[in-house]
């Protein structure tokens, strides 16, 4: 599809590493955000956020003439990558930043531009929120506008690898429309891209994550029966594992980011008489940060230590070697901590530059010294790069580090 210029809309996890593989390869863009200090920040050349090679991605973009801007520019196809925040009582998606996207892209855009929305969506968003949109303008979608979901599929952590080589989904609907977008992403982009109508793009986004969400699920679940019974959860499922079709994940203190941890409630909240796995566990991945404390609790009896202030929490992301601290578990159980009148624990985090919480540490040797049980919420790679640090600490470690027991008492989950 010969674009002029692709203008990206939302420069954030997602948004931002897009426009500069499109950049990157050949494709003239020019990448939208509303946040006026984000946006002089890219303009100066730096990052908002750290991602293995987006550095580099970042340099390369730039001398594929990359540029950055608070304004919507007049042109045929626009990637839409705004925040989809929710609401965690309701277990909603707030589709504002998408709508207001789209309202001010239609301010501009060129007739038969094409608008592609990658923010995650619950299932019937675009028909619900999106296309009444052109219709109050009276424009026709299909022909005035076109409508497409494309939603992003790539791991925190492994994003630019990912970007390149995972398969992709364009919703679209015409094929016509869907097959010009995939060749727009085709330019960089490795993997199958299959084309489908819009419903269809939507519910694979969600039916993925809630599948990981599922799997995770049961791992947490045979770790709980384990536990009460004293058998060992991770030779069990090491075992399993070496049978062909059997793949278990791994057990942990939760299910953070802002994908697995809430995509799967959409389909809770719209089919709830039908959506009854789902729902058992998003229970049983949320009940885990509990798990981990009535665990500290029995620690901490049999090692006779009284003093909860001397429990540190090591990892305050969703997961290890990202900055990202989206619904991480350490923040629900603080969350749970709190509920219970407990004030926040000492946590540290060699990721969070900066202050999440009360009782944050930010240098691991003062974290250390003031407790006397580490617990790991998160597998960072600096964890086992300054292990030796922590020597004869109790450590409860959640995530199955493969660190030396040397001279610490260990334990798992
Ligand atoms: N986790 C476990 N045990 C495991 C695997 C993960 O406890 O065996 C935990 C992680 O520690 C983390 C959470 O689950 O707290 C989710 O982490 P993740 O690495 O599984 O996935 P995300 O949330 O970083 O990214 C997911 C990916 N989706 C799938 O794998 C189906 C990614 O491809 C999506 O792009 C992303 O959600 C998204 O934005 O939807």
């Amino acid at each position: 599809m010969e674009h002029s210029i692709v203008n990206v809309i939302g420069l954030g996890y997602i948004g931002l590493p897009t426009a500069l593989m499109m950049a990157s390869h050949g494709v003239k863009v020019v990448g939208t955000d509303y946040n006026g200090d984000l946006v002089a920040s890219l303009k100066r050349g730096e990052l908002t956020f750290e991602e293995a090679g987006l550095e580099e991605l970042f340099r390369s973009a730039m001398d594929g003439g990359i540029e950055f801007s608070r304004d919507y520019i007049k042109t045929d196809l626009y990637i839409v990558s705004v925040a989809t925040p929710y609401d965690k009582e309701s277990k909603r998606i707030d589709p504002s930043y998408v709508i207001a996207a789209v309202e001010q892209v239609l301010d501009v855009c060129e007739k038969g531009a094409v608008i592609a929305v990658e923010s995650t969506v619950s299932p019937g968003t675009i028909d619900k929120y999106v296309r009444p949109l052109l219709e109050k303008r009276k424009l026709k979608a299909g022909e005035d506008v076109h409508l497409v979901h494309a939603p992003e599929r790539i791991i925190p952590g492994n994003m630019i690898y990912e970007l390149i080589h995972n398969s992709r989904t364009i919703g679209a609907d015409s094929r016509e429309i869907g097959e010009k977008v995939k060749a727009m992403y085709a330019s960089f982009c490795q993997g199958s891209i299959e084309v489908t109508d819009i419903r269809t793009a939507e519910m694979t986004k969600v039916v993925e994550n809630t599948y990981r969400d599922i799997n995770i699920a049961f791992a947490n679940e045979l770790a709980k029966i384990c536990y009460s019974d004293g058998m060992d959860v991770h030779e069990i499922i090491r075992i399993s594992n070496k049978h062909p079709r059997v793949n278990i994940l791994s057990p942990g203190p939760g299910v953070g980011g802002h994908c697995i941890s809430v995509d799967p409630w959409f389909l809770v909240g719209d089919y709830p008489g039908l959506a009854k796995l789902i729902r058992q566990a998003r229970e049983i991945n949320d009940s885990m940060p509990e798990f981990v404390l009535r665990r500290v609790y029995e620690i901490m009896l049999e090692n006779g230590l009284t003093d909860i202030s001397r429990v540190g929490f090591y990892g305050l992301t969703y997961k290890e070697n990202v900055d990202d601290v989206r619904e991480s578990p350490t923040l629900q159980l603080i969350e749970k901590m709190k509920e219970h009148l407990a004030a926040a624990p000492k946590t540290y985090d060699p990721m969070c530059k900066a202050r999440i919480c009360d009782g944050q540490y930010p240098d691991f040797a003062s974290f250390l010294e003031s407790i006397d049980l580490m617990v790991i919420m998160v597998n960072h790679a600096h964890l086992k790069e300054n292990w030796a640090m922590a020597a004869g600490k109790v450590v409860f470690d959640t995530r199955q580090c493969g660190l030396d027991e040397g001279n610490n008492k260990m334990y798992f989950l």
